[in-house]
């Protein structure tokens, strides 16, 4: 019920009562995880509205920052089990795409399992993911993609780290709405991850 809700006034771009129920959800020892599928929920039925012309982009924009506020709330309660802290992973959203919510999400959950992160941001071109990996010795490059559009700029990343010779070094896994593991693939990557729970245990099985 009170996860239908969440998943409701998300849908409302009720930022004020959504930010209550989620604090009243998580007293009442509503699982945390539960409520970011509720969040998230509204976030693909706010994306179905906007496909079908019911939203405009206002309301994406809007949908964004409610589903932020929300987050804020919900972040020190995402907690997974982890030993001690490992990686860095370099995290970013491709070139040409804005979205960052699920990447911001990936990041907390990272952080809070003890592995640590370098967030590279959005719109973010392959040259600087490759050099950071390179600066920072990573072993897992995590990148966000939820434009078809861009997408392509997966396969990108992928030729860039081979010229470097560095591709063998490194784990490429890949997350966002169009993709699938069989894309990810084709895009050269190793790995894909549905949600961030799955992103976590995939990078954490990536470091071993
Ligand atoms: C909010 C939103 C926006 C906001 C973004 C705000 C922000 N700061 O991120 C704003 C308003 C900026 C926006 C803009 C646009 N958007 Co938009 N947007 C969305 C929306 C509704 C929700 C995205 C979201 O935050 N979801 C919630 C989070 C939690 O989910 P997530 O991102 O998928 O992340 C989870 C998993 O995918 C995974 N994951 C994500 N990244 C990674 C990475 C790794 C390594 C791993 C392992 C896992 C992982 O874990 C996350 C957490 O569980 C989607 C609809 C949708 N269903 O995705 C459309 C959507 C992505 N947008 C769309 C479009 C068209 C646009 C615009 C082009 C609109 C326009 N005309 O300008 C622009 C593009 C701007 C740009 N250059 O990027 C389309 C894309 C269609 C397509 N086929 O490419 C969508 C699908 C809507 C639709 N159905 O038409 N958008």
């Amino acid at each position: 019920m009170a996860l239908e809700r969440i998943t409701q006034l998300l849908l409302e771009l009720d930022s004020d009562n959504l930010v209550g129920q989620v604090r009243s959800s998580l007293e009442s020892h509503v699982d945390p995880q539960d409520v970011l599928d509720a969040l998230t929920r509204g976030m693909d039925l706010i994306g179905k509205r906007y496909e079908s012309g019911e939203y405009f982009l206002t309301e994406l924009v809007l949908a964004g920052e409610t589903m932020k506020d929300a987050f804020e709330i919900l972040k020190p309660h995402l907690t997974a089990t982890g030993g001690g802290r490992k990686g860095p992973v370099i995290l970013a959203t491709v070139k040409g795409d804005n979205h960052d919510i699920g990447k911001n999400i990936l990041n907390s959950m990272l952080v809070s399992a003890g592995i640590d992160v370098i967030d590279l941001g959005v719109d973010c071109p392959a040259e600087k993911i490759v050099g950071s990996a390179k600066d920072h010795g990573a072993k897992v490059i995590g990148l966000s993609s939820l434009l078809t559009t861009t997408m392509n700029e997966i396969a990108t990343v992928h030729e860039s780290l081979t010229k470097e010779n560095i591709r063998n070094n490194v784990k490429l896994i890949v997350g966002g709405a169009p993709l699938s593991l069989e894309l990810a693939k084709e895009f050269g990557a190793d790995d894909y991850g549905a949600d961030a729970m799955e992103g976590v245990r995939k990078i954490r099985d990536l470091l071993e």
